[in-house]
């Protein structure tokens, strides 16, 4: 690292990283004692390989679901296509499926490290106490964000007394910028590991939690006190892990056992494998071929009314005596004032049949035929120009996270953008929006809106 030429910088830097006075000895009871942990099953290179295949999944996993959340709350400089009308099927798809292999790559990363939760003496220095903070909420966050989605999957609201997508979203944020920190501590760590190539190495101190080099010199028997004081751990985290890089390669240890490599060997494919099944018997929830083995999701392909699942049944939204009224009217609000249309009058409309799926943010997905009107050809009726309006629809629903609904261009003109009549080839199921229901190309489940009561056209200037 460069020396800050600034003097209060500096000083201020030596600050952070001046020992602190370790702990009084008698505390260094229980899990804290030296040698507490000296199993073999934990190492360096598991460690690294481990956060590497989660680090990947997470990647994706955040960066599809920051895009689910964008389509859902547009800023104004963001833009969503709706050509290839499957691409949030395959985002959100991504997002749940990366997001659910986690669950047991977390779990064996965790077991990996957590001996180094005990580390002695539990802060070295101001700079190594933030860098355990940081730990901490990288693992609250991560775990956090892993129990939300699953029972958000599960549709178990009751142990989240909270607004899951909201906590889902910032908590993500929280994560994010946590592990980007951990990253850039553990760089050069991680990749001295994984050159090494077979892994003979123990971790204390060399995973997450340590940040200790990975040299063969400390171990559990360094003495607690004295060890504050060593050059070698005072510095900032990346000054510290620079000598164990590859150009400095420390002397190798003696080898150990070759039980101990097979088993951590067999703790990583266990992980891989965990998430291997895991994926492959719930991304049926979105991948048709695979429907059959999906046992591990609530709603696959093929269940419920007419072969499409239902999160939101008509009686729970309360509109099945709206949506039975024979004086139902579509209220068409647009520039050359209010029309009322009832269903004789849609169903006079050039109808259009389009193939489109209904891919909810829970990662499950159904493609079916919807047959109806085209959104275009009502807000031209309305009066405005479809390439420059904004169409607000919304359901029969009173009340309802999901009772409303903003179509801004592309999907305002795009030809199979429809207020659907028809599933199938059926009268639309009341679960499904009979009378009618939005279905645009390449938008999220939660904004094809059912029971549609009334649409509000604007121009935008
Ligand atoms: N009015 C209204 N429309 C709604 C919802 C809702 O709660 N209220 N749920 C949405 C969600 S989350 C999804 S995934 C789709 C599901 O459509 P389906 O029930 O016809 O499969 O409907 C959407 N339309
Ligand atoms: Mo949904």
């Amino acid at each position: 690292m460069v020396r800050h030429p600034h003097p209060p910088l500096s000083r201020l830097w030596t600050y952070l990283t001046t020992p602190l006075p370790p702990p009084p000895g008698y505390l260094r009871r229980g899990p804290l004692r030296a040698g507490a942990f000296r199993s073999g099953g934990r190492s360096t290179a598991l460690t690294a390989r481990l956060g590497v295949l989660l680090g990947a999944a997470f990647a994706v996993c955040f960066v599809t679901g920051l895009l689910s959340h964008l389509i859902q709350h547009p800023p104004g400089w963001f833009w969503w296509p709706s050509r290839p009308a499957r691409l949030y099927q395959v985002t959100q798809g991504l997002h749940v499926a990366t997001g659910l292999a986690c669950v047991p790559l977390l779990g064996a990363k965790l077991w990996a490290v957590y001996p180094l939760l005990f580390t002695w003496p539990p802060a070295r220095s101001v700079t190594h106490a933030a860098e355990r903070a940081g730990i901490g909420a990288l693992v609250a966050a991560a775990l956090f964000q892993l129990v939300s989605g699953v029972l958000n999957v599960s549709r178990w609201y009751a142990p989240m007394p909270f607004l899951f997508t909201a906590a889902h979203y910032w908590i993500g944020w929280l994560a994010i910028g946590a592990l980007l920190l951990h990253l850039a501590v553990k760089l050069p760590i991680t990749r001295a590991a994984l050159r090494r190539a077979p892994d003979r190495r123990p971790a204390e101190g060399a995973g997450p939690l340590g940040a200790v080099p990975a040299g063969p010199a400390r171990t559990d028997a360094a003495p607690s006190g004295p060890s504050a004081t060593d050059p070698a751990t005072a510095g900032p985290p990346s000054v510290r892990a620079a000598p164990s890089g590859p150009s400095s390669e420390p002397p190798e240890p003696p080898a150990e056992p070759l039980a101990a490599s097979a088993y951590r060997r067999e703790l990583l494919v266990g992980a891989g494998a965990a998430a291997g099944l895991i994926t492959l018997f719930t991304v049926g929830q979105t991948v048709r071929p695979l429907a059959g083995l999906a046992v591990l999701t609530p709603r696959r392909p093929g269940t419920g009314p007419q072969g499409l699942p239902v999160n939101r049944t008509a009686a729970d939204a309360g509109v099945l005596a709206s949506i039975a009224d024979p004086g139902y009217r579509l209220v068409l609000d647009g520039p050359v004032g209010v029309r009322h249309l009832d269903l004789a009058a849609l169903t006079a409309l050039t109808p259009h049949t389009v193939r489109l799926p209904i891919a909810c943010v829970e990662g499950w997905s159904v493609t079916a035929e919807w047959t109806g009107v085209r959104l275009a050809d009502l807000v031209a009726l309305a009066g405005a120009d479809p390439r420059r309006s904004r169409v607000v629809v919304e359901s029969l629903e009173e009340h309802g996270g999901y009772r409303a609904s903003t179509v801004t261009s592309p999907h305002t003109h795009d030809p199979d953008t429809l207020l659907a009549l028809r599933l199938n080839g059926q009268i639309l199921d009341p679960d499904h929006g009979y009378p009618v229901r939005l279905i645009a190309p390449n938008r999220p489940g939660v904004l094809q809106t059912k029971w549609v009561g009334r649409l509000t056209v604007r121009e935008e200037s």
